[in-house]
């Protein structure tokens, strides 16, 4: 409890511009299933067979987009384990905290095949399956996907998703990435890994135009990634579009699905 205590402390003290996150834990279905955390020993995770996702060892970001740790983050160690969860089931990523307020937010699948431990993460197809940016408000200082998912009471940050529930079943991996865009020019790339097992009987792959590689699908000559959020030609814009293929969904089923999508907007 103490250790709690000085650990929500010490964040405090860091304070915003400086407390960087990402996600070490997830829930499926009323289970918890732990990731990797850089806040505990690598001794007490290294290979242990409880743990379902790959390896990071600090919460600082990384800057550049054609870093080739971006697909999993650094060193990317394959997990020893997955995570469970039927096609069209929701999973949950915790952040213990997360207070950056400003950019994008991308949950991305890449089909691992045979093993997820084995899958070249740089050469692999990445396709998204939700994304959320400027939800209201400005550029600078309107309502972020980023923003909307923190609790701001102290309590985990919880990132919830659907699984396709027509996607194919097999070994995936889950990559969940935020973009922070408050400092000028200087975007934080937040990625975090984990392994799944997809089970269900639909058979829907995504098509070639949802394919990205990751580093690839950011560069600084993208004015959405390259952006000073406070400049008088941005800051008061009430439009984003996150770069990159388009988010897939599924497959469509023809009139009913594409009637919804209407009313709930992209
Ligand atoms: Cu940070």
């Amino acid at each position: 409890m103490i250790e709690r205590i000085l650990f929500w402390f010490s964040v405090a003290l860091v304070g915003f511009a400086e407390a960087h996150g990402g996600t070490s834990n997830y829930t499926v279905d009323g289970i918890w299933y732990r990731g990797y955390t850089p806040d505990e020993p690598a001794t007490d995770q290294d290979g242990q067979p409880w743990l379902v996702g790959r390896k990071w060892i600090t919460i600082d970001p990384i800057f550049q987009p054609d870093n080739m740790s971006l697909s999993c983050n650094y060193p990317g160690d394959p997990a020893p384990s997955a995570i469970p969860i039927r096609a069209g089931d929701n999973i949950t990523a915790v952040y213990y905290y997360w207070l950056h307020t400003v950019g994008p937010m991308v949950l991305w699948l890449a089909d691992c095949g045979a093993s997820c431990s084995t899958l070249n993460l740089t050469t692999a197809n990445w396709f998204k399956i939700a994304e959320h940016g400027l939800l209201s408000g400005t550029i600078q200082t309107g309502e972020w996907g980023q923003r909307a998912f923190q609790n701001w009471d102290g309590t985990p940050d919880l990132w919830t998703e659907t699984i396709p529930k027509d996607l194919k079943p097999g070994n995936y991996i889950v990559r969940h990435e935020i973009i922070a865009l408050h400092i000028a020019n200087r975007p934080q790339f937040y990625p975090e890994c984990a392994h799944l097992v997809v089970s269900g009987n639909g058979t829907a792959v995504p098509g070639k135009e949802y394919y990205a590689k990751i580093p690839g699908v950011w560069n600084m000559s993208q004015p959405e990634v390259n952006i000073d959020v406070y400049a008088a030609n941005v800051s008061n814009l009430t439009t984003y579009k996150i770069p990159g293929p388009p988010v897939w969904r599924g497959e469509k089923r023809i009139g009913v699905d594409m009637l919804l999508d209407g009313f709930k907007g992209p």
